[in-house]
């Protein structure tokens, strides 16, 4: 069990507020900044989008999960596997931690609130253990208020001693953070507006909630419920249940991809662990209400083992990895579909094979567009004694544009472009 006593413990604030700049003092372009996790040496990466420069090298926690960007794009969040939680001011010369917490022993989840009039203020890390999330002091990482997530699961009503926190994405219609239990399927809209006089939504969904992404207005969150093979649509608005959509085996969206389908109107996409497909579902209510929450077409794409798929409002390519594949062709490339010809065969990018490594599994991850979205980086991943690369995409050409090889990039996976992260572009 892990509680305030034992978080205050950890909590390092290395340069208190009134110490910080009032403004941006280095002249990088924050906006388009990639964070790179750098899974085994506990670290991320600064890598500028414009130039392709490692700009610098952050220790972190251990196995980096995942970066977020505050509302005001000033601070970039990590949280570590072991729940080590860093701050890092973007407007420091250089971008340094400026504040550490541990909220638990195993983490894969933090946020910060992004509601008008609430920017900045508060952060969220949910842990895997103990069962539970810590809301934090935005500018700090001060701990302030501790919820148990132990409780009953969706349909069969059981006693779970130990559900684990999957995503945490933050409302942009209430101060809500939406906190998805995974073993119990309940996805519980936390408002932070009163910590003292904490009220909590719990919504009933599917289990096992894993990872998901806003539509692209902003208003539904489609999260996968994984082992029922369904996405659940939460309505960030009304605080409901929109609907639970059939989808194939295990989905796996990441944050999905959000583009204007030729003939059913706005969607979300999703790949899958299980299977070869890529599930478009429906999200325009108002315009296309047939389509709402249908799982309207189905890809068929190189094969299971997919994490990520990806696009960008810029683009007409819908980019969809493998890199959990057996099969050392499919995990080591990507398939792109034409979003303007669904119908037509996918093109195989091969990644690996651009980025030129000797040796290893060289497993292809995590698309991730830059800011302007017209170029998408991928990792090629290996043990963390083998050499890896991030290989650039012209979107227009799909052709190979850089090639990232640094003796510092140690299995790179996830990349956060700042800008793309803060404003829910994919
Ligand atoms: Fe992830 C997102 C959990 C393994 C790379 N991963 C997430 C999220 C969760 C999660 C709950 C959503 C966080 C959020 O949005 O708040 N991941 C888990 C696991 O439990 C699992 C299966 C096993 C484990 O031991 O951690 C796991 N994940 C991996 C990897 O092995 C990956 C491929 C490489 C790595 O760096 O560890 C990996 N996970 C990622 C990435 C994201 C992610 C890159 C964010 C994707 C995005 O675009 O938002």
């Amino acid at each position: 069990e892990y509680g305030l006593e034992d978080m205050k413990a950890t909590w390092k604030v290395h340069v208190p507020v009134a110490k910080r700049p009032t403004k941006k003092m280095n002249d990088w372009n924050i906006e388009n900044l990639f964070s790179v996790t750098l899974r085994d040496s506990g670290e991320i990466a600064l890598i500028d989008g414009d130039n392709y420069e490692i700009k610098s090298i952050i220790k972190t926690g251990y196995a980096v999960h995942i970066s977020r960007i505050s509302a005001s794009g000033r601070y970039l969040f990590t949280t570590g596997r072991d729940a080590r939680i860093n701050l890092i001011d973007l407007w420091m010369n250089p971008p340094t931690t400026v504040a550490e917490i541990d909220t638990g022993i195993e983490a894969r989840s933090v946020e910060t609130s992004k509601m008008k009039g609430w920017e900045d203020k508060y952060a969220i890390s949910g842990t895997y253990w103990p069962p539970q999330f810590v809301i934090m002091d935005g500018d700090t990482l001060e701990p302030l208020k501790i919820v148990g997530t132990r409780g009953m699961t969706v349909g069969t009503q059981e006693y779970h001693p130990e559900p684990r926190v999957a995503a945490i994405v933050a409302s942009h219609f209430k101060p809500e953070f939406v906190v998805n239990v995974k073993e119990t399927g309940q996805v519980l809209m936390v408002d932070y507006s009163d910590l003292k006089n904490l009220k909590i939504t719990t919504i009933e969904a599917a289990r096992f909630l894993h990872d998901g992404g806003f539509d692209s207005t902003g208003r539904y969150f489609l999260v996968a419920a994984n082992a029922s093979n369904k996405v659940a649509v939460i309505d960030t608005k009304e605080g409901k249940l929109a609907a639970l959509v059939e989808t194939g085996p295990t989905p796996h969206p990441g944050r999905g991809a959000n583009f204007v389908h030729p003939k059913y109107g706005p969607v979300w996409g999703t790949s899958h662990l299980g299977d070869d497909t890529v599930a478009l579902i429906g999200t325009d209510p108002v315009k296309h209400p047939k389509n709402a929450w249908k799982l309207v077409q189905t890809l068929e794409g190189q094969g299971g083992g997919s994490l990520f798929i990806k696009t960008h409002k810029k683009s007409h390519h819908l980019y969809v990895d493998s890199p959990l594949n057996p099969d050392d062709d499919i995990m080591r490339s990507i398939a792109v579909f034409d979003i303007n010809n669904l119908d037509k065969e996918y093109k195989v990018l091969p990644i690996a094979e651009w980025a030129g490594l000797k040796e290893g599994a060289q497993r292809v991850v995590q698309g991730e567009f830059n800011k302007q979205g017209t170029e998408i980086w991928f990792s090629v991943w290996n043990a963390k004694n083998q050499e890896s690369a991030i290989v650039v995409v012209d979107d227009a050409t799909l052709k190979p544009k850089k090639i990232i090889k640094d003796k510092r990039l140690i299995t790179p996976t996830g990349k956060f472009n700042v800008f793309n992260t803060q404003n829910d572009v994919y």
